[in-house]
């Protein structure tokens, strides 16, 4: 048995594995759990991050405009299924208005980590980057020093310091669809200047596990296990009819997460529902957040589908371990 290393989350959203299931994920029977119409501007909603917070959740959601404009808003939810979505962006505040201009925000992650929850997004700064911000109440956003240069998408910080560093993980990009990317770790003493980068992951080459053979990037934010960080990860495959996104997860070295114990040859969850396939981006599922209950082991899964609605999709800490140790590369 594996253990979750974190809080107790007697109200995680959960369905028991259908009978016959053979993969270690398996979708909310009602998905998908937020439509297009999210909130009042909405043209879609997915690539978002939630949390625990106070009696229920809260979250930082990706709604596309009907301008087909890319910005982050705040949610909250009683039961982690049903969400209200503000109808304006999030306000940051700083103390540099340089940082605060506002060309485009997208695909949130939040982590809580010592006292607060930080926001990590993908920052329109002159090419894509990684905007960092904190809040204790989902109310008011101290927006931090952008992590990196451009091109970088995908920042995801991981829940503790290790080492006594901040640790982070992105994904360095060009200014465009990207058809490259390795997932990279750097670190950071106070949150502003970042470091000691380190190489994590980079596609599969060849014809051992295509579904990753274009490009990879995590997803939700590292889950602390006994046996190491769960990254869950997207893994990405050109066609001729363009890119399909899977999800994939690997086990980190808890004090070196830059080495890999086990990593996806298999994919654990990819577009075959309608609302994976079909939408405005079809064939994508894209994972920015998990709960995990370190009681029972539960573990739910927010991702967007067709970067159009978002669903949700539930495993355990042993279903998805013990199938990672037997599709591995
Ligand atoms: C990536 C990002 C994601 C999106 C994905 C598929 O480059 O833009 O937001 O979900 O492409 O379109």
């Amino acid at each position: 048995m594996s253990r979750i290393i974190g809080q107790a989350m007697p109200n995680i959203p959960w369905e028991d594995k259908p009978e016959g299931n053979q993969m270690p994920l398996w979708r909310y029977s009602k998905n998908p759990i937020i439509g297009r119409d999210g909130n009042k501007v909405s043209n879609s909603v997915f690539n978002s991050a939630v949390v625990p917070f106070e009696d229920g959740y809260a979250g930082i959601f990706r709604c596309d405009s009907k301008s087909i404009s890319m910005d982050i808003f705040v949610g909250k939810s009683k039961d982690g299924y049903h969400w209200e979505i503000e109808d304006e962006p999030v306000q940051m505040e700083g103390a540099d208005g340089e940082i605060l201009k506002n060309e485009y925000r997208y695909d949130p992650r939040v982590c809580f980590i010592e006292d607060r929850y930080y926001v990590t997004w993908c920052n329109g700064y002159h090419g894509p980057t990684i905007g960092v911000a904190y809040t204790y109440d989902f109310k008011k956003f101290v927006q931090l020093e952008n992590a990196f240069l451009p091109c970088n998408r995908n920042g995801v910080l991981f829940p503790r310091k290790i080492n006594d560093m901040y640790v982070m993980l992105s994904r360095p990009s060009d200014n465009g669809h990207t058809p490259f990317g390795d997932i990279f770790i750097s670190q950071s003493r106070d949150m502003e200047f970042w470091g000691r980068h380190r190489h994590l992951m980079s596609p599969v080459p060849g014809n051992l596990s295509a579904w990753q053979i274009t490009k990879v990037g995590p997803g939700p934010t590292p889950i602390e296990t006994d046996e190491g960080w769960l990254l869950i990860y997207h893994g990405v495959i050109t066609t001729c009819n363009g890119f399909v996104y899977r999800m994939g997860a690997a086990l980190l070295d808890l004090e070196e997460p830059w080495k890999i114990i086990y990593r996806s040859k298999d994919y654990i969850l990819a577009p075959h529902e309608y609302y994976e396939c079909v939408g405005d981006v079809p064939n994508v599922v894209f994972p920015c957040a998990a709960l995990a209950d370190a009681d029972t082991g539960r573990i739910a899964i927010y991702y967007g589908c067709a970067d159009t609605v978002t669903g949700l999709a539930f495993t355990t800490i042993d279903d998805i371990l013990s199938y990672l140790k037997e599709h591995h590369i």
